[in-house]
């Protein structure tokens, strides 16, 4: 198939996993068309197969907002056209769906359906927003397939928008061949010369991800084990997460990353992913550690617990509850044999469930699915 794929090229789950699924269905013989304003973070398009389309704003003094969403609508046409893409599959509702939607008019009669995948935040913040609310039930209920990535999500998305058309749940998937342990490496000591154990935390650093929680994690695990934290990611709340490192005189016992795109060689550096979000709609980045063989230990919120099972291949505790999450890191630091157990569990899992040789044909499968309603693609 020829597939045009739109997504948030910057740092963040929904970018990622367009970007990955893209480079996954290339490797599949699919010919894959990238339209973003900007090359995707992990886009290392080494095969003929992928192609990136940059979707230039203009400015103009009149406009106060420069017209992304036209802009975007207007190139995704060209694209479709030049290409004859069979159909568009758009990452997070606003605005792609809705440049979607304009594209898939502008080229009537002939017949370029368009599939949205639905992330989290683009329902559970940003659809919910007054000002978003009724262009996002709209674009939901205008796209030709809608997916969400829990069924969490797809629960919320029919209780916010009370939408009735069908949603099909494709989770987030890890290249388990990418994302491996790497016992030596880690043994090797590379953030922790005096044998600490690592904590890691990756995000964008946005409020929802409560990156303060896990400086305040590290200060009550360092009362029974010695360890060192690695914080790999930007954002919002970067320096908070610094003033409060400073504060409670942990500098020396954090290091901040800044953004990194190969977090596949990090991953497997570290003992225990933190991950102690406010809401995730599934947790991308516990998917990838665990596929590490790294446990998480998060909250019970969103779609995480279809991810991780409790006490078997992670833990999962309260939101904002510091005692309770420092508590499990501790428990899984000091004792050898849970760690293996619940080392093991999580690769398993990772392995049996989500790896991306079990969810790309799933969005073959619903490709063709869609393409087959109506008059078929193109
Ligand atoms: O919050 C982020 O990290 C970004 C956000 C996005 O939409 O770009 O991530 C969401 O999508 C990821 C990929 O599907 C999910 O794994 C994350 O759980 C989800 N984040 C939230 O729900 C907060």
């Amino acid at each position: 198939m020829r597939i045009g794929i739109t997504c948030y090229p910057t740092y963040g789950g929904s970018g990622i996993v367009a970007t990955e699924l893209g480079l996954e269905l290339a490797a599949r013989g699919h010919e894959v068309h990238f339209i973003c304003y900007a090359s995707p973070i992990r886009l290392d398009p080494e095969s003929a197969r992928v192609h990136y389309h940059e979707v230039e704003v203009s400015t103009y003094p009149l406009f106060q907002y420069p017209p992304y969403s036209l802009a975007l609508a207007s190139r995704m046409a060209e694209v479709a056209e030049h290409h004859r893409l069979d159909l568009l599959h758009v990452h997070y509702a606003l605005p792609h769906s809705i440049s979607a939607l304009l594209a898939r008019q502008m080229l009537e009669p002939r017949r370029l359906p368009f599939v949205t995948t639905l992330h989290g935040t683009d329902i559970t913040l940003v659809g919910a927003d007054r000002s978003y609310f009724r262009i996002t039930k709209f674009a939901i209920e205008h796209s030709d397939g809608v997916t969400c990535v829990s069924e969490y999500l797809r629960r919320r998305t029919v209780e916010v928008f009370g939408v009735a058309n069908p949603i099909r749940v494709i989770t987030n998937f890890v290249n388990c061949e990418l994302y491996q342990p790497d016992p030596e490496r880690r043994a090797r000591g590379e953030w922790a010369p005096r044998g600490e154990k690592v904590l890691m935390h990756i995000s964008n650093f946005r409020p929802v991800k409560r990156v303060t929680d896990c400086i305040r994690i590290l200060h009550a695990v360092r009362r029974h084990v010695a360890a060192h934290l690695v914080m790999v990611g930007d954002g919002p709340d970067y320096t908070a997460a610094q003033n409060l490192a400073c504060e409670l005189a942990l500098e020396q016992h954090v290091t901040f990353l800044g953004k990194q795109s190969r977090v596949h060689r990090l991953l497997p550096l570290a003992h225990v992913l933190l991950l102690p979000s406010e809401m995730e709609s599934f947790g991308l980045v516990a998917l990838e550690a665990m596929a590490c063989g790294v446990p998480p230990v998060a909250t019970r919120v969103g779609g995480l617990p279809e991810l991780v099972t409790h006490g078997v291949d992670g833990f999962l505790e309260p939101v904002g509850d510091i005692e309770a999450q420092a508590a499990r890191v501790v428990e899984l630091l000091s004792d050898s044999r849970l760690y293996e157990r619940v080392s093991a569990a999580a690769r398993l899992t990772a392995q049996g469930r989500f790896c991306s040789t079990l969810i790309i044909p799933q969005y073959e499968q619903y490709y063709r699915e869609v393409c087959e309603q109506g008059a078929g693609c193109a």
